[in-house]
C-alpha cells in the first residue's frame, strides 16, 4: 500500500483577470512550491474553490497540474460533490490523466446517513483502479465522522488515508495508532507540529501555497530531533494563519501569493473581494513572519 509522506498544498485555483483558469499561474504556482520541496499537490478542495467550479473547470484545473507537475510529484485530485454519479465521472477522468490517488469530501447538502456514506466511499475505490482518500471535514461538509466510522472505510483496503481536517487531536492520534499503514494527513496547518508530535508524517494545507518552505523545514527539524526551533516557525505560520481566518483563509492564500509575485486573481464571487487595508494588514504580517 502507498504511503504518502510530506507536504502538499491545497491549490487555488488561479484565475485571469476574466475570471478563467489561468494556464500560466498554475504553472508558475507548482514549479514555485516544487522548489521549496512540497512533496505532491491536493486539487480540487476548498481552497481551490471547487465548489464554484463548472465540472469542466474542475477537468481543467487537473489537467493543467499534472501538465505542470510532469510526474515530478504525486497529485490527489478531490472529485467530492453532491452525488455518487457526479463524483465517479470526475474520478473516473482524474484516474485517466494518472493521479496518485482520488480523494473525495463525503457528498454535501442533503444529510445522509452513515451507511449511505460507507456505501458512498466503497463505490467509488470500486469505480476507479487508484487508492481512495476520505476527507474528514465537520466544519465545511456539516458531517461528523467518529472514529468507528473511519474504521469501516478502512476495512476497504482501495481506501488508504484520510485527510484530517479536524481540531480534534484525539481522535487523530487513535486512528494513526490503529492503522499505521495508512496515509493519515494532517488538513489543518496550524495543527501541523502538534499533529507531527502524535505521528502524522503529511499535510494537506492551504497555507502550503505560499509557504510551504516553513513546513518542509518543520519536518525536516523533526528527524533531527530539534523541536524547539520547529516551534518557533509553526508559531509563525500560526501568526500568518490567525490573520488569514480574520480576513478569509482563501482570499488571504491569493493575496500572499500576489504579494509574491504570483498573481492567482481574486476568489469567484459570491466571495468578495479583500478592501485595501485588509491587504495592508496581511502584508504587514506577511513580512513580520518572514513570508515576504
Ligand atoms: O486544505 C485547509 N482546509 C480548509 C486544508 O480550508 C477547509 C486548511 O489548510 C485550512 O485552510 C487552514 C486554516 O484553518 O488550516
Amino acid at each position: 500500500m502507498k504511503k504518502f509522506k510530506g507536504i502538499f498544498p491545497a491549490l487555488v485555483t488561479p484565475f485571469d483577470k476574466d475570471g478563467e483558469i489561468s494556464p500560466e499561474a498554475v504553472e508558475k504556482l507548482v514549479e514555485n512550491c516544487l522548489e521549496k520541496g512540497v512533496s505532491g499537490f491536493y486539487v480540487g478542495g476548498s481552497t481551490g474553490e471547487s465548489y464554484l467550479l463548472s465540472a469542466e473547470e474542475r477537468r481543467r484545473m487537473l489537467e493543467l497540474v499534472m501538465k505542470a507537475v510532469g510526474g515530478r510529484a504525486d497529485v490527489i485530485a478531490n472529485i467530492g460533490v453532491f452525488s455518487t454519479k457526479q463524483g465517479i465521472e470526475l474520478a473516473k477522468h482524474a484516474e485517466s490523466l494518472g493521479v496518485s490517488a482520488v480523494s473525495s469530501v463525503p457528498p454535501f447538502y442533503f444529510p445522509f446517513s452513515m451507511e449511505e456514506y460507507v456505501r458512498y466511499y466503497n463505490d467509488l475505490a470500486d469505480s476507479v483502479d487508484v487508492p481512495v482518500i476520505i476527507y474528514n471535514i465537520p466544519a465545511m461538509s456539516g458531517i461528523t465522522f467518529r472514529t468507528e466510522d473511519i474504521q469501516r472505510f478502512f476495512s476497504n483496503e482501495k481506501i488508504i488515508g484520510m485527510k484530517h481536517t479536524s481540531y480534534d487531536l484525539f481522535q487523530l492520534e487513535r486512528v494513526l495508532k490503529k492503522y499505521p499503514d495508512k496515509s493519515i494527513f494532517c488538513g489543518h496547518d496550524e495543527l501541523f507540529l502538534s499533529a507531527s508530535v502524535i505521528g502524522v508524517q503529511a499535510g494537506i494545507g492551504s497555507s502550503f501555497n505560499f509557504m510551504a518552505e516553513k513546513f518542509v523545514k518543520i519536518r525536516k527539524l523533526i528527524t533531527e530531533n530539534r523541536w524547539q526551533e520547529a516551534a518557533v516557525i509553526q508559531g509563525e505560520a500560526n501568526a500568518v494563519i490567525e490573520a488569514f481566518t480574520k480576513v478569509g483563509v482563501f482570499k488571504g492564500v491569493k493575496a500572499a501569493l500576489k504579494l509574491q509575485g504570483i498573481d492567482c486573481g481574486e476568489c469567484r464571487r459570491p466571495f468578495a473581494p479583500l478592501e485595501e487595508g485588509q491587504i495592508q494588514y496581511l502584508k504587514e504580517v506577511l513580512e513580520k513572519n518572514h513570508c515576504l
